[in-house]
């Protein structure tokens, strides 16, 4: 029976890191996968992290099962950094909040969620967007459509053609939203465009699917929820599948939520029921480590605080190497701007290069991007700058 079953394709940007692994050339660079790297090309875990593990490792007891929906003290955590302190959708009972195994998870639970228990069927993502979107979204069941959103000309957002398209939509159409730090491109809405966004959910009914990856790697962790707390006050229904991979640093623990927002909170209540019942059936309930480390740095005040010191670490090492970067290019000799990089957020720059120029990078000097032309700054350092400039330099 397994003997028919063909190759599946490997994934576009975890089968980059594979080939580099197996690239013998010692100035290599990998620049696919996002994954933050500090200064000495290193992913370590957060200080706060480790302090958090240590007090756990101190007063666990039991490794007993948590409940289909997690660490409760986590959920409340994650809706305060979600919604704000005090937030009348809190207040009022209307979000529900269940801990899941990283973004992916979520998103995953998310999709299988609406296929089952909502007549909505068809899903309205960016284009460009997440590798990864499509195939979590059709692997459950949901018909996926693009809207416009980047313009190639200019490197900028194309928002006119986002509203075009999206008035195509019908009512009860899902809209997947990225809360900031949009993968690939680091072009994100402004504050007016997620008010316009917001009303258009309003006006044709469409229910906004938030997925929020990188909250803290834009400007901050309150700067970087302005989009989803417009919309969400506009809206009376919503999703968010957000995660702790990067701003935690806690990739491998697998460690996200998903939270439903309703009318009220009777719908709230009924539709979370359904989403414990996914989960039931999906992995039963989630791994605690994460869920527990997260809590704990989120409810200590003296913790906390340092993590948004080393939060704000990373994100300033970032900004920092997006204008190393433009600037090592000019004195390369690259006549093109490049500006515009340093007006992206987030982990990624989406530099324009084409397919066959990424090909040339990889091949001739073991610069690895994304096909897409994506490239991970989150991996580059002082160091490394010089040999991916001069080598950009050369296949422009
Ligand atoms: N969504 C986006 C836009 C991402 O870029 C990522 C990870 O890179 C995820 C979701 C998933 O993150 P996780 O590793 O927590 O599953
Ligand atoms: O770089 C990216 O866009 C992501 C990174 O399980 C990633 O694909 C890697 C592994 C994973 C989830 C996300």
């Amino acid at each position: 029976i397994f003997s028919q079953i063909p190759q599946a394709p490997a994934d576009p940007i975890l089968g980059l890191t594979d080939a580099f692994k197996k690239d013998p050339r010692a100035d290599k660079v990998n620049l696919g996968v996002g994954i933050y790297k500090d200064e000495a090309g290193q992913t370590p875990v957060l200080k706060t992290v480790k302090k958090a593990e240590a007090i756990l490792l101190d007063a666990e007891k039991t490794k007993n099962y948590l409940g289909i929906e997690g660490v409760e003290l986590y959920n409340t955590a994650v809706q305060t950094l979600l919604f704000g302190a005090k937030n009348d959708i809190i207040n009022a009972k209307r979000a529900y909040t269940a801990q899941a195994p990283g973004g992916t998870g979520s998103l995953r639970v998310a999709a299988e969620f609406l296929v089952r228990n909502t007549d909505s069927k068809t899903l309205w993502v960016s284009n460009p967007t997440w590798a990864n979107h499509q195939n979590i979204f059709q692997t459950a069941g949901l018909t996926i459509k693009e809207y416009g959103y980047y313009k190639a000309e200019t490197h900028d957002m194309d928002f006119d053609a986002m509203i075009t398209d999206l008035q195509a939509a019908q009512p009860g159409d899902l809209i997947l939203l990225h809360g900031c730090c949009h993968n690939p491109t680091g072009i994100d809405l402004s504050s007016s465009q997620w008010e316009t966004v917001g009303q258009l959910c309003v006006d044709k009914e469409l229910v906004p699917l938030f997925d929020f990856a990188y909250q803290g790697f834009g400007a901050g962790i309150e700067e970087d929820a302005q989009g989803l707390r417009i919309v969400a006050a506009k809206v009376p229904e919503l999703l968010v599948a957000n995660s702790f991979s990067k701003n935690f640093g806690l990739y491998n623990e697998r460690i996200g939520a998903i939270t439903v927002v309703a009318a009220n909170e009777e719908t709230a209540q009924k539709s979370f029921s359904q989403i414990k019942k996914t989960i039931r059936a999906t992995y039963s309930n989630p791994p605690a480590h994460g869920g527990l480390i997260v809590s704990t740095i989120l409810s200590d005040e003296t913790l906390r605080q340092e993590w948004e010191v080393e939060l704000a670490e990373m994100r300033q090492r970032i900004a920092e190497m997006r204008v190393l970067f433009v600037e090592t290019l000019k004195s390369e000799g690259v006549k093109q701007d490049f500006s515009f990089i340093s007006r992206q957020n987030g982990m990624f720059s989406f530099s324009g290069l084409s397919k066959e120029q990424v090909n040339r990078l990889k091949d001739e000097f073991g610069v690895y991007i994304v096909g897409s032309g994506r490239i991970s700054v989150a991996g580059m350092t002082k160091q490394n700058i010089p040999v991916i400039c001069k080598a950009i330099a050369q296949v422009l």
